[in-house]
């Protein structure tokens, strides 16, 4: 048993130039993990706390010294003296410490750097890579090793980039790849074809925040178009997927849905995605409503719920009480998994498993502000997770996730399974 004997901070930057949380744990044994913290853009209403000093004049307010002192106070304090072997206890101490119900007193970016950190610096001391340490630390079968098909976002609007386009992912998925090593490539591929095309469109090719281009297109029919050309000229038909993140909280103004400047009704914009999915195929369409606009999810979800996955991410903010009310009201079939969301490793783990056992699909994502740090790519094979979404194949902070899962394929060897379409078909929810 190793405790842990040091723990530190800093304040260093995602990127995009904004201030996050990084931590290193050490154990007793000298064992040592670093972890940095990401922070969204389009965050959901119902997420924890991500602590930000409001000092205007240091990073105009966005700095994070408080939560960097809480992690080398308080929480270091706690912590000291633990045993990193049991993730649940320390995650669980932490929340007790901050006593509020979304992390508000201490930081959800403070309470996950550690929690993250811990965790690297148990598996080298137990001296196994990360997602196979994850396995084992929440006691999960070691049965199948699936790796995630990806969800490249090679398109960007809404808050990720001035396109104009409401929508704010427009997503390629390669489903009938026979590896991760293979989608990665046909992920690659239609990238680059799509930049040529756009580029014959004489639009620019210059990126947004997660890579993806943002071009200036008229409707989203149009990047829609030019995106299914993309795939098929780049060889990839009926290999290669779309997929979308409305995002909707962001264009959602009073009570109702404003799409290419028009207002409309849930319902409305539920027969817009319909007729987009019948022509273009979608595997899933996150966020396609309101945060909380539950009655229309339910609704959504009877109409297009059989032929594609809904995802809920600003509806669920990977918690698990809002998970069990869209279980109950079938509010859709899927959820994306972002750690910050909720603020600590093992509530996270718990809200995949809580999903899993309901029959939904999950996503594991990234942030639009990211780091270096490719944790959610070991995280994703650890849990069976079946998907993940960290952003175009461009950007070495979106890279580093998908570069992490190539090796984590190689290393597996004969043992590794690549997830594929299944991965966005009912039941198939990876166990
Ligand atoms: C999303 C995410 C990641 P953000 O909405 O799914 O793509 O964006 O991190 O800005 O919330
Ligand atoms: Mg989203």
């Amino acid at each position: 048993m190793a405790k842990i004997q040091s723990v530190r901070a800093l304040e260093v930057l995602d990127s995009r130039g904004l201030p996050t949380v990084s931590a290193e744990v050490t154990l007793a044994d000298g064992s040592h993990g670093g972890a940095a913290v990401p922070s969204g853009a389009s965050t959901g209403a119902h997420e924890a706390v991500e602590l930000r000093d409001g000092d205007k004049k240091r990073y105009l307010g966005k700095g994070v010294l408080q939560a960097v002192g809480h992690v080398e106070g308080e929480l270091a304090r706690a912590v000291l003296g633990l045993d990193a072997a049991d993730l649940p206890a320390l995650d669980a101490k932490m929340i007790a410490l901050d006593g509020t119900p979304n992390k508000g007193r201490l930081g959800a970016n403070a309470i996950l750097a550690v929690s993250l950190a811990a965790a690297r610096a148990q598996a080298v001391s137990v001296k196994l890579p990360l997602y196979a340490f994850l396995r084992k630390a929440y006691g999960l079968p070691e049965d199948r090793w699936l790796l995630p098909t990806p969800m490249f976002n090679v398109i960007n609007g809404g808050k990720h980039a001035d396109s104009g386009l409401d929508v704010q992912e427009f997503m390629v998925v390669p489903t009938e790849t026979p590896s991760f090593a293979e989608a990665l490539r046909a992920g690659a591929e239609v990238y680059q074809v799509l930049k040529k095309a756009l580029a014959a469109l004489q639009m620019t090719v210059a990126v947004g925040d997660e890579g993806g281009f943002a071009p200036k297109l008229a409707t989203h029919a149009e990047a829609l178009d030019v995106l299914a050309k993309a795939i098929a000229d780049a060889g990839y038909a009926g290999k290669v997927r779309l997929a979308l993140d409305a995002a909707a909280s962001e264009f959602y103004h009073d009570g109702s849905y404003v799409l290419e400047k028009k207002p409309r009704s849930a319902a409305e914009l539920g027969e817009v995605y319909a007729a987009w999915s019948a022509k273009y195929g979608f595997v899933s369409l996150e966020d396609p409503l309101a945060e909380d606009d539950w009655s229309g999810w339910s609704a959504l979800t009877a109409k297009l719920g059989e032929r594609l996955r809904i995802i809920g991410d600003d509806l669920f903010v990977t918690n698990p009480q809002r998970l069990k009310r869209g279980i109950s009201e079938k509010s859709a079939n899927a959820i994306l998994i972002k750690l910050n969301q909720i603020g600590s490793l093992t509530e996270t783990v718990a809200c995949v498993r809580d999903a899993q056992k309901a029959g939904f699909s999950t996503v594991i994502s990234h942030r639009s502000g990211e780091t270096e740090d490719p944790f959610i790519a070991d995280l994703a094979v650890a849990l069976n997770a079946g998907a993940i979404k960290t952003g175009a194949p461009c950007r070495s902070e979106r890279l580093a996730k998908y570069n992490r899962l190539r090796q984590i394929e190689s290393a597996l060897g004969a043992k590794a399974e690549y997830a594929g379409g299944a991965a966005f078909r009912a039941a198939a929810a990876a166990r």
